[in-house]
């Protein structure tokens, strides 16, 4: 017989857990409201590719390429535009706060006659962009470097061809067009975000040519400025990929040298590195040589799995070194997961809630009391109150922010997540 949950904390138990849990932080010097009303402003973005298993839009039986890769066939994968919209939605009405949405290109609204890739326009998202205007969210965007025939050889802005290099190309010069459609259109700048498959399977003997191919690429499509108030260019490296084992062209000193260089945002995807290496060390290196940096919160088992995000160590880090650093103007945080093995919309809720919880954790620190431990030596205190701050009262403000945002608390968002199945997902 399977347990079913029996109810859900009442609204004055979580009251009353939060005034209590408000004085214990009290004690310490923190003030919950505070951290609360900063927790408010950060926007978390929300990777479309999670409902449909990085499918896309264009061709339903086409295979996903690139070397990365989906398992699983839970039911109820979102097919049209409508589905995932619709999925969206419901993840979002169990998620506090305001978020965005990223994109793919490969997810563009064709209606009927799919162009390719180097012909799309800002017209193809028109209806994404409404659908996010009437939503309050904020947009931002990717292009697609996979899934294509010009990237069946294993490689795009970095191919021998110049031909084929030409076609990538003009792809990256559109979708920063479009990308500052909808960074105009909502007001709210798009990051737009850079990743290509490119590499080899086994030892290559230029290493060198495809790095300068993938450089005179971007510098072509970077060449036209464009207002940071709509886009903003990121680029994600990557240690390597399913099929390119032995070498990526755009790998971490890469990329790390070329946002430098041009100002670009680095973005640094978690399962994107040696699996002993985190990527909450990096964070406050990189910000000393590149402005902003965007994340790509992932959780990486054994290799870059894209597991979905779970408050684990590194998420909790991570989300301390963005607070710790007072970084949060600088940071964009992007989830980057894709699961078939459960439900899809639960992923989304599950990695996303954990991602808010964290930053959460992380505001409710007693930052300048620990500052204080560290410049007086005391490190004795430091890691005395690191411990002890393991067993505050965290999950009891969390529910009232929850709760005050109108969102389920605790595990209440399942029974809503599971009629969404039966009702809709199941009917697929
Ligand atoms: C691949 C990169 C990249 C993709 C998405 C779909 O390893 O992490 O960010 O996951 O663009
Ligand atoms: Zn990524």
């Amino acid at each position: 017989m399977s347990h079913r949950l029996s109810s859900v904390a009442t609204d004055s138990s979580i009251e009353k857990s939060y005034q209590l849990a408000h004085e214990q932080y009290a004690t310490i010097g923190v003030d919950t409201r505070a951290a609360i009303e900063s927790l408010k402003e950060i926007a978390i973005s929300m990777h479309c590719w999670q409902g449909d298993d990085v499918g896309g839009f264009e061709n339903p039986d086409g295979l996903l390429t690139g070397g990365i890769a989906v398992t699983g066939s839970y039911p109820g994968k979102a097919r049209t535009v409508a589905e995932l919209r619709g999925d969206l939605e419901q993840a979002m009405a169990l998620i506090p706060g305001k978020h965005r949405l990223n994109l793919h290109a490969s997810y563009a609204d064709h209606g009927g006659s799919v162009v390719d890739r180097n012909q799309l326009q800002p017209e193809h998202f028109l209806s994404w962009i409404d659908w996010a205007r009437q939503h309050q969210l904020g947009l931002d965007f990717n292009p697609t470097y996979f899934s294509h025939p010009n990237s069946a050889d294993g490689f795009t802005l970095s191919h021998s061809d110049r031909g084929v290099r030409q076609f990538w190309v003009e792809h990256g010069i559109c979708c920063r067009q479009i990308g500052a459609a909808m960074g105009k259109a909502l007001g709210s700048p798009c990051i737009n975000n850079t990743w290509i498959p490119d590499g080899h399977k086994d030892t290559p003997i230029d290493r060198n040519g495809p790095r300068e191919r993938l450089t005179e690429s971007l510098n072509a499509i970077f060449a036209q400025p464009i207002d940071p108030r709509l886009n903003r260019d990121a680029v994600e490296c990557k240690l390597f990929g399913l099929g390119s084992e032995s070498y990526v062209v755009g790998s971490h000193e890469f990329y790390l040298g070329y946002a430098a260089r041009n100002h670009k945002i680095l973005c640094l995807d978690a399962g994107h590195f040696h699996p002993t290496e985190v990527i909450s060390d990096k964070i406050s290196s990189v910000l000393q040589s590149v402005d902003e940096l965007l994340l790509h919160v992932s959780r990486g088992v054994r290799w870059d799995s894209d597991h979905v995000v779970t408050f684990s160590d590194e998420l909790q880090a991570i989300a301390q070194e963005i607070v710790r650093g007072g970084f949060l103007k600088r940071v964009h945080i992007g989830l980057d997961f894709f699961d078939a093995s459960i439900n899809r919309v639960a992923a989304w809720v599950i990695g996303t809630r954990a991602t808010i919880k964290a930053l959460l954790h992380a505001l409710l620190e007693p930052i300048e009391l620990l500052r204080g431990y560290e410049v007086d030596g005391d490190y004795t205190s430091r890691l005395a109150m690191l411990e002890e701050l393991k067993a505050f009262p965290a999950s009891a403000v969390w529910d009232y922010y929850c709760h005050s945002s109108e969102v389920p608390v605790g595990p209440g968002w399942l029974q809503p997540l599971k009629r969404y199945e039966d009702e809709v997902l199941c009917k697929r």
